[in-house]
Protein backbone atom coordinates (compact mmCIF):
# COMPACT_ATOMS: atom_id res chain seq x y z
CA UNK A 1 0.00 0.00 0.00
CA UNK A 2 1.41 3.68 -0.93
CA UNK A 3 2.60 5.78 1.72
CA UNK A 4 3.25 8.77 0.05
CA UNK A 5 2.33 9.13 -3.79
CA UNK A 6 -0.49 9.27 -5.83
CA UNK A 7 0.39 7.32 -9.43
CA UNK A 8 1.28 10.67 -11.51
CA UNK A 9 3.78 11.68 -8.84
CA UNK A 10 5.47 8.02 -8.30
CA UNK A 11 8.75 7.37 -7.35
CA UNK A 12 11.17 4.71 -8.63
CA UNK A 13 13.63 2.57 -6.95
CA UNK A 14 16.03 -0.11 -8.87
CA UNK A 15 19.44 -1.67 -8.05
CA UNK A 16 21.75 0.39 -10.20
CA UNK A 17 24.92 -1.78 -9.45
CA UNK A 18 25.51 -5.41 -11.04
CA UNK A 19 23.05 -8.20 -8.68
CA UNK A 20 25.17 -9.82 -6.96
CA UNK A 21 27.68 -9.32 -4.19
CA UNK A 22 30.17 -6.95 -4.19
CA UNK A 23 32.06 -4.36 -1.92
CA UNK A 24 28.73 -1.80 -2.13
CA UNK A 25 25.93 -2.14 -3.93
CA UNK A 26 23.92 1.40 -5.37
CA UNK A 27 20.08 1.71 -4.94
CA UNK A 28 18.44 4.36 -6.92
CA UNK A 29 15.80 6.32 -5.76
CA UNK A 30 14.02 9.29 -8.38
CA UNK A 31 10.62 10.92 -7.93
CA UNK A 32 8.73 14.05 -6.17
CA UNK A 33 9.00 11.85 -3.19
CA UNK A 34 12.28 10.14 -3.17
CA UNK A 35 14.06 12.36 -0.09
CA UNK A 36 11.24 11.90 2.20
CA UNK A 37 10.74 8.40 1.42
CA UNK A 38 14.41 7.71 1.92
CA UNK A 39 13.92 9.95 5.04
CA UNK A 40 11.15 8.00 6.73
CA UNK A 41 13.75 5.12 7.28
CA UNK A 42 16.97 6.96 7.60
CA UNK A 43 17.93 7.16 11.23
CA UNK A 44 20.81 10.14 11.69
CA UNK A 45 19.56 13.53 10.15
CA UNK A 46 16.43 14.67 8.66
CA UNK A 47 17.77 14.56 5.06
CA UNK A 48 14.82 16.79 3.73
CA UNK A 49 16.70 19.53 4.92
CA UNK A 50 20.11 19.33 4.05
CA UNK A 51 21.97 21.04 0.66
CA UNK A 52 21.89 18.83 -2.52
CA UNK A 53 24.73 17.20 -3.57
CA UNK A 54 25.79 16.27 -0.44
CA UNK A 55 26.45 12.62 1.52
CA UNK A 56 25.26 11.72 4.79
CA UNK A 57 25.99 8.55 6.65
CA UNK A 58 23.56 6.58 8.75
CA UNK A 59 21.41 3.72 9.52
CA UNK A 60 18.63 2.49 7.73
CA UNK A 61 15.62 1.17 9.77
CA UNK A 62 12.67 0.19 9.71
CA UNK A 63 10.14 -0.58 13.32
CA UNK A 64 13.02 -2.28 15.08
CA UNK A 65 14.91 -4.02 11.94
CA UNK A 66 18.41 -2.18 11.15
CA UNK A 67 18.68 -2.65 7.13
CA UNK A 68 21.72 -1.47 6.97
CA UNK A 69 24.52 1.25 7.64
CA UNK A 70 24.97 3.65 4.48
CA UNK A 71 26.21 6.21 2.94
CA UNK A 72 23.17 8.51 1.02
CA UNK A 73 23.24 11.19 -1.46
CA UNK A 74 21.43 14.00 -2.18
CA UNK A 75 20.82 15.35 -5.45
CA UNK A 76 17.53 17.85 -5.97
CA UNK A 77 15.57 18.61 -8.88
CA UNK A 78 16.86 20.09 -11.39
CA UNK A 79 20.54 19.00 -10.71
CA UNK A 80 19.77 15.40 -10.89
CA UNK A 81 20.89 12.66 -13.52
CA UNK A 82 16.59 12.59 -13.66
CA UNK A 83 15.92 16.33 -13.28
CA UNK A 84 13.54 15.26 -10.23
CA UNK A 85 14.95 14.77 -6.88
CA UNK A 86 17.64 11.88 -6.19
CA UNK A 87 18.88 10.04 -3.54
CA UNK A 88 21.34 6.92 -4.36
CA UNK A 89 21.64 4.77 -0.96
CA UNK A 90 25.33 3.01 -1.27
CA UNK A 91 24.91 0.06 0.86
CA UNK A 92 27.03 -3.03 1.70
CA UNK A 93 27.06 -5.47 -0.90
CA UNK A 94 24.85 -8.16 0.00
CA UNK A 95 22.22 -8.87 -2.69
CA UNK A 96 19.98 -9.90 0.59
CA UNK A 97 20.55 -6.68 1.92
CA UNK A 98 19.92 -4.65 -1.35
CA UNK A 99 16.59 -6.70 -1.82
CA UNK A 100 15.41 -5.91 1.21
CA UNK A 101 16.01 -2.40 1.57
CA UNK A 102 14.35 -2.28 -2.29
CA UNK A 103 11.52 -3.96 -1.06
CA UNK A 104 11.10 -1.57 2.17
CA UNK A 105 11.00 1.27 -0.19
CA UNK A 106 8.54 -0.44 -2.37
CA UNK A 107 6.62 -0.81 0.76
CA UNK A 108 6.61 2.83 1.36
CA UNK A 109 5.13 3.64 -1.89
CA UNK A 110 7.96 3.63 -4.35
CA UNK A 111 7.80 1.98 -7.79
CA UNK A 112 9.86 -0.61 -8.98
CA UNK A 113 11.75 1.17 -12.17
CA UNK A 114 11.14 -0.20 -15.89
CA UNK A 115 14.20 -0.84 -17.91
CA UNK A 116 16.06 2.68 -18.53
CA UNK A 117 13.54 4.39 -16.48
CA UNK A 118 15.80 6.91 -15.39
CA UNK A 119 17.61 7.84 -18.11
CA UNK A 120 13.95 8.21 -19.66
CA UNK A 121 12.71 10.75 -17.19
CA UNK A 122 15.93 12.63 -17.38
CA UNK A 123 14.74 12.75 -21.49
CA UNK A 124 11.33 13.72 -20.33
CA UNK A 125 12.38 16.17 -17.95
CA UNK A 126 15.05 17.47 -20.60
CA UNK A 127 18.09 16.76 -18.96
CA UNK A 128 19.19 15.09 -22.41
CA UNK A 129 17.94 14.83 -25.60
CA UNK A 130 17.37 11.62 -27.29
CA UNK A 131 20.50 10.82 -29.10
CA UNK A 132 22.78 11.41 -25.23
CA UNK A 133 20.07 9.04 -23.95
CA UNK A 134 20.54 6.58 -26.33
CA UNK A 135 24.21 7.44 -26.26
CA UNK A 136 24.03 6.65 -22.45
CA UNK A 137 23.45 2.88 -23.25
CA UNK A 138 25.75 2.85 -25.74
CA UNK A 139 28.47 4.12 -23.05
CA UNK A 140 27.51 0.95 -20.70
CA UNK A 141 27.83 -1.20 -23.37
CA UNK A 142 31.31 -0.46 -24.96
CA UNK A 143 33.84 -2.62 -24.60
CA UNK A 144 37.13 -0.78 -26.69
CA UNK A 145 38.29 2.52 -26.89
CA UNK A 146 36.45 3.30 -30.19
CA UNK A 147 32.75 2.54 -29.08
CA UNK A 148 33.79 3.87 -25.64
CA UNK A 149 34.81 7.06 -27.46
CA UNK A 150 31.52 7.74 -30.04
CA UNK A 151 29.08 7.04 -27.11
CA UNK A 152 31.07 9.50 -24.88
CA UNK A 153 31.01 11.96 -27.76
CA UNK A 154 27.46 11.69 -28.36
CA UNK A 155 26.48 11.09 -24.43
CA UNK A 156 28.06 14.49 -24.00
CA UNK A 157 26.26 16.13 -26.75
CA UNK A 158 28.66 15.73 -29.90
CA UNK A 159 25.99 14.07 -32.13
CA UNK A 160 23.22 16.79 -30.67
CA UNK A 161 25.09 19.91 -31.51
CA UNK A 162 25.86 18.50 -35.11
CA UNK A 163 21.95 17.88 -35.63
CA UNK A 164 21.36 21.44 -34.08
CA UNK A 165 23.66 23.00 -36.58
CA UNK A 166 22.05 21.63 -39.30
CA UNK A 167 18.53 22.59 -37.75
CA UNK A 168 19.72 26.12 -37.89
CA UNK A 169 20.89 26.04 -41.36
CA UNK A 170 18.04 24.85 -42.10
CA UNK A 171 15.92 27.41 -40.57
CA UNK A 172 18.07 30.40 -41.94
CA UNK A 173 17.28 28.67 -45.32
CA UNK A 174 13.10 28.62 -44.53
CA UNK A 175 13.61 32.47 -43.11
CA UNK A 176 14.87 33.46 -46.54
CA UNK A 177 12.20 31.75 -48.53
CA UNK A 178 9.77 33.23 -46.25
CA UNK A 179 11.14 36.26 -47.22
CA UNK A 180 10.61 35.44 -50.18
CA UNK A 181 6.94 34.54 -49.94
CA UNK A 182 6.18 37.88 -48.33
CA UNK A 183 7.59 39.86 -51.96
CA UNK A 184 5.97 37.78 -53.98
CA UNK A 185 3.34 40.17 -55.10
CA UNK A 186 6.34 42.59 -56.00
CA UNK A 187 7.43 40.23 -58.74
CA UNK A 188 11.10 40.83 -57.47
CA UNK A 189 13.53 38.08 -56.32
CA UNK A 190 13.90 38.96 -53.38
CA UNK A 191 16.33 36.04 -52.29
CA UNK A 192 19.73 35.53 -54.39
CA UNK A 193 18.89 31.71 -55.75
CA UNK A 194 22.32 30.98 -55.63
CA UNK A 195 23.00 31.88 -52.04
CA UNK A 196 19.52 29.68 -51.21
CA UNK A 197 21.40 26.65 -53.30
CA UNK A 198 24.73 27.19 -51.94
CA UNK A 199 23.27 26.76 -48.38
CA UNK A 200 21.33 23.40 -49.41
CA UNK A 201 24.24 22.20 -51.06
CA UNK A 202 26.27 22.60 -47.73
CA UNK A 203 23.20 20.93 -45.99
CA UNK A 204 23.71 17.93 -47.96
CA UNK A 205 27.18 17.69 -47.71
CA UNK A 206 26.92 17.66 -44.21
CA UNK A 207 24.17 15.35 -43.96
CA UNK A 208 26.28 13.23 -46.51
CA UNK A 209 29.86 12.95 -44.08
CA UNK A 210 26.99 12.29 -41.17
CA UNK A 211 25.69 9.12 -43.41
CA UNK A 212 29.51 8.13 -44.68
CA UNK A 213 30.43 7.83 -40.85
CA UNK A 214 27.97 4.79 -40.58
CA UNK A 215 30.04 2.27 -42.22
CA UNK A 216 32.51 2.83 -39.11
CA UNK A 217 29.78 3.19 -36.65
CA UNK A 218 28.05 0.19 -37.23
CA UNK A 219 31.73 -1.74 -36.95
CA UNK A 220 32.51 0.01 -34.09
CA UNK A 221 29.23 -1.24 -32.77
CA UNK A 222 28.77 -4.33 -33.59
CA UNK A 223 32.51 -5.60 -34.87
CA UNK A 224 32.82 -7.11 -37.86
CA UNK A 225 32.41 -11.28 -38.75
CA UNK A 226 35.22 -12.60 -40.20
CA UNK A 227 35.23 -16.23 -41.83
CA UNK A 228 38.42 -17.70 -42.27
CA UNK A 229 37.37 -20.26 -45.50
CA UNK A 230 39.53 -22.30 -47.40
CA UNK A 231 40.91 -26.06 -48.61
CA UNK A 232 41.94 -28.45 -46.02
CA UNK A 233 45.48 -28.13 -44.70
CA UNK A 234 45.69 -24.55 -46.07
CA UNK A 235 47.06 -23.43 -42.34
CA UNK A 236 43.28 -21.41 -41.14
CA UNK A 237 43.50 -22.40 -37.99
CA UNK A 238 47.21 -21.75 -37.35
CA UNK A 239 46.06 -18.13 -38.57
CA UNK A 240 43.45 -18.01 -36.17
CA UNK A 241 46.13 -19.16 -33.10
CA UNK A 242 48.64 -16.83 -34.75
CA UNK A 243 46.23 -13.84 -35.05
CA UNK A 244 45.24 -14.31 -31.40
CA UNK A 245 48.21 -14.72 -29.98
CA UNK A 246 47.49 -18.36 -28.39
CA UNK A 247 46.81 -21.88 -29.33
CA UNK A 248 43.02 -21.81 -29.83
CA UNK A 249 42.44 -24.18 -32.81
CA UNK A 250 44.27 -27.67 -32.97
CA UNK A 251 46.78 -27.84 -36.03
CA UNK A 252 48.16 -30.50 -37.69
CA UNK A 253 49.26 -31.80 -41.24
CA UNK A 254 46.08 -33.72 -41.17
CA UNK A 255 43.70 -32.93 -44.03
CA UNK A 256 40.38 -32.48 -42.18
CA UNK A 257 41.23 -30.94 -38.60
CA UNK A 258 39.05 -28.55 -38.20
CA UNK A 259 35.13 -29.85 -37.93
CA UNK A 260 32.98 -27.61 -36.11
CA UNK A 261 33.25 -23.90 -36.13
CA UNK A 262 35.52 -21.78 -33.94
CA UNK A 263 34.65 -17.95 -32.53
CA UNK A 264 37.45 -15.78 -31.01
CA UNK A 265 36.94 -11.79 -30.80
CA UNK A 266 40.40 -10.29 -31.96
CA UNK A 267 40.62 -6.29 -31.46
CA UNK A 268 42.35 -4.62 -33.98
CA UNK A 269 42.97 -1.02 -33.60
CA UNK A 270 39.65 -0.66 -31.36
CA UNK A 271 37.61 -2.33 -34.04
CA UNK A 272 36.58 -5.90 -32.74
CA UNK A 273 36.61 -8.74 -35.56
CA UNK A 274 34.87 -11.88 -34.78
CA UNK A 275 36.75 -14.76 -36.33
CA UNK A 276 35.41 -17.44 -37.12
CA UNK A 277 38.05 -20.41 -37.76
CA UNK A 278 36.14 -23.05 -40.09
CA UNK A 279 36.42 -26.30 -41.80
CA UNK A 280 38.06 -26.81 -44.65
CA UNK A 281 36.32 -27.03 -47.67
CA UNK A 282 36.87 -30.03 -50.11
CA UNK A 283 34.37 -32.12 -52.15
CA UNK A 284 33.68 -35.70 -51.19
CA UNK A 285 35.66 -35.65 -48.01
CA UNK A 286 33.38 -39.55 -47.59
CA UNK A 287 33.15 -38.30 -43.55
CA UNK A 288 29.78 -37.25 -42.38
CA UNK A 289 31.01 -34.79 -39.42
CA UNK A 290 33.50 -32.90 -41.61
CA UNK A 291 30.72 -32.64 -44.19
CA UNK A 292 28.57 -31.20 -42.08
CA UNK A 293 31.68 -28.79 -40.42
CA UNK A 294 31.84 -27.94 -44.84
CA UNK A 295 28.39 -26.55 -44.63
CA UNK A 296 28.88 -24.64 -41.86
CA UNK A 297 32.12 -23.37 -43.70
CA UNK A 298 29.89 -22.33 -46.65
CA UNK A 299 26.80 -20.97 -44.40
CA UNK A 300 29.51 -18.47 -42.46
CA UNK A 301 30.89 -17.51 -45.95
CA UNK A 302 27.86 -16.81 -46.50
CA UNK A 303 26.94 -14.49 -44.03
CA UNK A 304 30.63 -13.01 -42.97
CA UNK A 305 31.28 -9.19 -42.57
CA UNK A 306 34.99 -10.30 -44.47
CA UNK A 307 35.67 -13.62 -45.88
CA UNK A 308 39.30 -14.13 -45.96
CA UNK A 309 40.29 -16.96 -48.25
CA UNK A 310 43.12 -18.52 -47.13
CA UNK A 311 45.18 -20.41 -49.65
CA UNK A 312 48.55 -22.69 -49.83
CA UNK A 313 50.39 -20.51 -52.39
CA UNK A 314 52.83 -23.43 -53.43
CA UNK A 315 49.55 -25.24 -54.46
CA UNK A 316 47.36 -22.97 -55.98
CA UNK A 317 47.15 -22.01 -59.61
CA UNK A 318 46.27 -18.71 -60.61
CA UNK A 319 43.07 -20.17 -62.74
CA UNK A 320 42.11 -21.44 -59.60
CA UNK A 321 42.38 -18.42 -57.46
CA UNK A 322 40.81 -17.00 -60.71
CA UNK A 323 37.43 -19.02 -60.44
CA UNK A 324 37.71 -18.29 -56.87
CA UNK A 325 37.12 -14.47 -56.74
CA UNK A 326 34.60 -14.80 -59.80
CA UNK A 327 32.50 -16.54 -57.70
CA UNK A 328 32.89 -14.31 -54.77
CA UNK A 329 32.54 -11.54 -57.08
CA UNK A 330 29.29 -12.71 -58.54
CA UNK A 331 28.13 -13.64 -54.99
CA UNK A 332 28.75 -10.39 -53.44
CA UNK A 333 31.44 -11.47 -50.92
CA UNK A 334 33.44 -9.24 -49.55
CA UNK A 335 36.76 -11.03 -49.11
CA UNK A 336 40.72 -10.96 -48.95
CA UNK A 337 42.62 -13.63 -50.70
CA UNK A 338 45.22 -14.64 -48.30
CA UNK A 339 48.30 -16.63 -49.61
CA UNK A 340 49.77 -18.70 -46.93
CA UNK A 341 53.59 -20.86 -46.36
CA UNK A 342 55.34 -17.78 -47.52
CA UNK A 343 58.24 -19.21 -46.10
CA UNK A 344 58.43 -22.31 -47.87
CA UNK A 345 57.41 -20.80 -50.96
CA UNK A 346 60.16 -22.18 -53.81
CA UNK A 347 59.10 -19.72 -56.49
CA UNK A 348 58.29 -15.71 -55.99
CA UNK A 349 54.68 -15.92 -56.46
CA UNK A 350 54.59 -12.09 -55.89
CA UNK A 351 55.12 -11.12 -59.59
CA UNK A 352 52.07 -14.02 -60.67
CA UNK A 353 49.25 -13.12 -58.15
CA UNK A 354 49.99 -9.83 -58.78
CA UNK A 355 46.44 -8.99 -60.78
CA UNK A 356 44.79 -10.00 -57.95
CA UNK A 357 42.67 -7.13 -55.60
CA UNK A 358 42.46 -7.58 -52.04
CA UNK A 359 45.59 -10.39 -51.92
CA UNK A 360 48.47 -10.40 -49.18
CA UNK A 361 50.99 -12.82 -48.48
CA UNK A 362 51.79 -14.45 -45.32
CA UNK A 363 53.37 -17.26 -43.55
CA UNK A 364 50.62 -18.03 -40.45
CA UNK A 365 53.33 -20.36 -38.84
CA UNK A 366 56.06 -18.18 -39.25
CA UNK A 367 54.58 -14.73 -38.43
CA UNK A 368 55.29 -13.28 -41.61
CA UNK A 369 53.21 -10.11 -43.25
CA UNK A 370 50.36 -10.43 -40.84
CA UNK A 371 50.59 -7.17 -39.48
CA UNK A 372 50.11 -6.30 -43.41
CA UNK A 373 47.16 -8.59 -43.48
CA UNK A 374 45.89 -6.45 -40.07
CA UNK A 375 45.93 -3.31 -41.90
CA UNK A 376 44.00 -4.94 -44.46
CA UNK A 377 41.50 -6.05 -42.38
CA UNK A 378 40.93 -2.39 -41.10
CA UNK A 379 40.81 -0.90 -44.66
CA UNK A 380 38.21 -3.77 -45.81
CA UNK A 381 35.98 -2.89 -42.99
CA UNK A 382 36.57 0.95 -41.94
CA UNK A 383 38.12 2.09 -45.33
CA UNK A 384 41.04 2.32 -43.10
CA UNK A 385 40.01 5.48 -41.43
CA UNK A 386 39.14 5.27 -38.01
CA UNK A 387 38.26 8.83 -36.43
CA UNK A 388 36.21 8.57 -33.16
CA UNK A 389 37.06 12.05 -32.70
CA UNK A 390 34.29 13.78 -34.78
CA UNK A 391 31.05 12.70 -34.45
CA UNK A 392 29.96 8.75 -36.33
CA UNK A 393 26.94 7.77 -36.41
CA UNK A 394 26.42 4.42 -34.85
CA UNK A 395 22.71 3.70 -34.41
CA UNK A 396 20.65 2.08 -37.25
CA UNK A 397 17.52 4.24 -35.95
CA UNK A 398 19.80 8.41 -36.56
CA UNK A 399 20.87 6.29 -39.77
CA UNK A 400 17.79 5.65 -41.39
CA UNK A 401 16.32 9.04 -40.18
CA UNK A 402 19.36 10.67 -42.14
CA UNK A 403 18.85 8.71 -45.28
CA UNK A 404 15.28 10.07 -45.31
CA UNK A 405 16.87 13.84 -44.59
CA UNK A 406 18.81 13.17 -47.63
CA UNK A 407 16.00 12.04 -49.62
CA UNK A 408 13.98 15.69 -48.49
CA UNK A 409 17.15 18.14 -48.88
CA UNK A 410 17.46 16.51 -52.25
CA UNK A 411 14.05 17.31 -53.22
CA UNK A 412 14.45 21.03 -51.54
CA UNK A 413 17.31 21.05 -54.05
CA UNK A 414 15.59 19.66 -57.35
CA UNK A 415 12.58 22.26 -56.25
CA UNK A 416 15.03 25.27 -56.22
CA UNK A 417 16.38 24.09 -59.55
CA UNK A 418 13.31 24.08 -61.22
CA UNK A 419 12.02 27.31 -59.58
CA UNK A 420 9.30 25.74 -57.63
CA UNK A 421 7.30 28.25 -55.75
CA UNK A 422 8.17 29.27 -52.34
CA UNK A 423 5.56 27.78 -50.62
CA UNK A 424 6.32 24.10 -51.44
CA UNK A 425 9.95 24.59 -50.93
CA UNK A 426 8.77 25.47 -47.11
CA UNK A 427 6.87 21.72 -47.52
CA UNK A 428 10.08 19.91 -48.10
CA UNK A 429 11.95 22.18 -45.51
CA UNK A 430 9.48 20.91 -43.15
CA UNK A 431 10.03 17.88 -43.77
CA UNK A 432 13.64 17.96 -43.52
CA UNK A 433 13.49 19.19 -39.99
CA UNK A 434 10.35 16.37 -39.09
CA UNK A 435 13.25 13.97 -39.51
CA UNK A 436 15.72 15.79 -37.31
CA UNK A 437 13.09 16.15 -34.87
CA UNK A 438 12.69 12.45 -35.22
CA UNK A 439 16.21 11.51 -34.30
CA UNK A 440 16.71 14.20 -31.39
CA UNK A 441 13.28 13.17 -29.65
CA UNK A 442 11.21 16.30 -30.23
CA UNK A 443 9.25 14.26 -32.72
CA UNK A 444 7.99 10.86 -31.25
CA UNK A 445 5.88 8.39 -29.79
CA UNK A 446 5.31 6.99 -26.51
CA UNK A 447 5.61 3.45 -27.95
CA UNK A 448 9.03 4.04 -29.60
CA UNK A 449 10.44 6.17 -26.20
CA UNK A 450 9.27 2.64 -24.84
CA UNK A 451 11.04 0.75 -27.42
CA UNK A 452 14.23 2.77 -27.20
CA UNK A 453 14.68 2.55 -23.79
CA UNK A 454 13.37 -0.91 -22.59
CA UNK A 455 17.06 -2.06 -24.29
CA UNK A 456 18.63 0.03 -21.47
CA UNK A 457 19.22 -2.32 -18.22
CA UNK A 458 17.43 -2.01 -14.97
CA UNK A 459 18.61 0.87 -12.32
CA UNK A 460 20.20 3.06 -15.54
N1 LIG B 1 55.41 -23.96 -43.51
C1 LIG B 1 54.24 -23.55 -43.10
N2 LIG B 1 53.36 -24.45 -42.63
C2 LIG B 1 52.17 -24.00 -42.21
C3 LIG B 1 51.82 -22.62 -42.23
N3 LIG B 1 50.60 -22.49 -41.75
C4 LIG B 1 50.14 -23.71 -41.42
N4 LIG B 1 51.11 -24.64 -41.69
C5 LIG B 1 51.02 -26.07 -41.48
O1 LIG B 1 49.99 -26.59 -42.30
C6 LIG B 1 49.35 -27.68 -41.64
C7 LIG B 1 47.86 -27.46 -41.57
O2 LIG B 1 47.60 -26.37 -40.72
P1 LIG B 1 46.17 -26.08 -40.09
O3 LIG B 1 46.25 -24.75 -39.48
O4 LIG B 1 45.73 -27.21 -39.25
O5 LIG B 1 45.32 -26.05 -41.43
P2 LIG B 1 43.74 -25.83 -41.59
O6 LIG B 1 43.54 -24.99 -42.80
O7 LIG B 1 43.14 -25.36 -40.34
O8 LIG B 1 43.28 -27.31 -41.92
P3 LIG B 1 41.83 -27.99 -41.69
O9 LIG B 1 41.36 -27.67 -40.33
O10 LIG B 1 42.10 -29.44 -41.88
O11 LIG B 1 40.92 -27.46 -42.75
C8 LIG B 1 50.02 -27.82 -40.28
O12 LIG B 1 50.99 -28.80 -40.33
C9 LIG B 1 50.63 -26.43 -40.07
O13 LIG B 1 51.76 -26.46 -39.24
C10 LIG B 1 52.82 -21.70 -42.73
O14 LIG B 1 52.66 -20.51 -42.79
N5 LIG B 1 53.99 -22.22 -43.14
MG1 LIG C 1 41.77 -26.13 -39.09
Amino acid sequence: MSRYFSDKYDSIVALSTPVGIGAIGVIRVSGENAITVVNSIFTSKDLRSVPSHTLHVGLLKIDFEILDEVVVSIFKNPHSYTGEDVVEISCHGSAFIQSRIINVLVELGCRLAKPGEFTQRAFLNGKLDLTQAEAVADLIASNTNASRNTAMNSMRGGFKSVLSSLREKLLFFSSMIELELDFSTEDVEFVDRTSLESVINELISNNYKLLNSFKLGNVIKNGVQTAIIGKPNTGKSTLLNALLNENRAIVSDIAGTTRDTIEEILNIDSILFRLIDTAGIRDNSGDIIENLGIEKSLEKMKTADIVLYLFDINKTSVEELKIVVDDFTQQGINFLLVGNKLDISVENKEAALSGFPNLVLISAKEDQNLNELRDKLIELSVGGDINTESTVVTNIRHYEALKELDKSLKEVKTGLEHNVPGDLLSLDIRQCLYYLGLITGEITSEEQLDMIFSKFCIGK
